[in-house]
């Protein structure tokens, strides 16, 4: 999470994910199926833009990972999973042989490639693959399994979470509550944000350095809970009423 100060629009892709696409796409071209996976909870902000174009072009689904932290999902053309369940991953897959039915008479052996922003699921997903893969047509060798995980140090950050979560959210509705500016106004919601911060370094507990202003460390905390799904099941991003 980034904030601006300056105002205008953040620029969360960093560069490395620039670099990522350019990669991707390379190998897109040799896919015959892809899998954007994406987080249910930001449908829209975790799509990765860059690819949009190319992925369109291509056989592809998207999947909306982490169906079991968001709010039922209304987006056409996108089926909802949960990486973590087997029964969910086999409908993903159900879909994806469907979509490959006609190529596979052509072609038994077919490539299908997972792509996504960092932390939507991707390896989860693909370990739940192996997995079903596994046990469909068992394997003597020992397969590899891509790491699965929030940040490093993060798990140990939120020990006893459950008491935390509740104070943050606790602080971030009665500062809502206060607020007495126009959530529309740039400069208001700047304002809003920042009382948000003040009060959740508190909760936190981080110590207030002089001369600090910054809330890096607070909005680090707070990403933490975001992406560990501690945050309990809701949608950020706004979608339509009706797709
Ligand atoms: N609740 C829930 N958590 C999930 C689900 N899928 C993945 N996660 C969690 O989300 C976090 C990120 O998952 P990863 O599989 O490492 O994500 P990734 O896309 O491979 O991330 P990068 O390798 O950093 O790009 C982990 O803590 C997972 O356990 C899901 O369907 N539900
Ligand atoms: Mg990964």
């Amino acid at each position: 999470m980034a904030f601006n100060a300056g105002g205008g629009v953040v620029n969360w892709f960093p560069g490395h994910m620039a670099a990522a696409s350019r990669a991707i796409r390379d190998r897109l071209k040799l896919a015959d199926l892809v899998i954007e996976v994406r987080d249910s909870r930001i449908p829209l902000s975790s799509a990765n833009e860059d690819l949009q174009p190319v992925l369109s072009a291509k056989r592809h689904i998207i999947a909306l990972n982490k169906k079991d932290l968001a709010n039922q999902n209304i987006m056409n053309d996108c089926i909802s999973i949960n990486a973590h369940s087997k029964s969910s991953v086999s409908q993903l897959l159900g879909l994806a042989e469907l979509k490959l039915k006609e190529a596979i008479l052509k072609e038994p052996t077919l490539l299908i490639m997972v792509v996504g922003v960092p932390n939507v699921g991707k390896s989860a997903l693909i370990n739940s693959i192996h997995r079903i893969a596994t046990s469909r047509f068992p394997v003597q060798d020992k397969k590899k399994r891509a790491t699965v995980g929030p940040l490093p140090g993060v798990t140990q950050d939120i020990a006893g979470y459950k008491d935390l979560v509740m104070e943050v959210e606790r602080s971030l509705c009665s500062t809502f509550l206060d607020f007495t500016g126009n959530i529309d106004e740039e400069s208001d919601l700047e304002s809003l944000i920042d009382m948000q911060l003040t009060a959740l370094r508190k909760v936190f507990r981080i110590p207030h350095k002089p001369f600090d202003e910054t809330h890096g460390p607070t909005s680090k905390k707070l990403l933490t809970l975001f992406r560990s799904g501690k945050l309990g099941p809701f949608i950020l991003d706004d979608l339509p009423d009706e797709q």
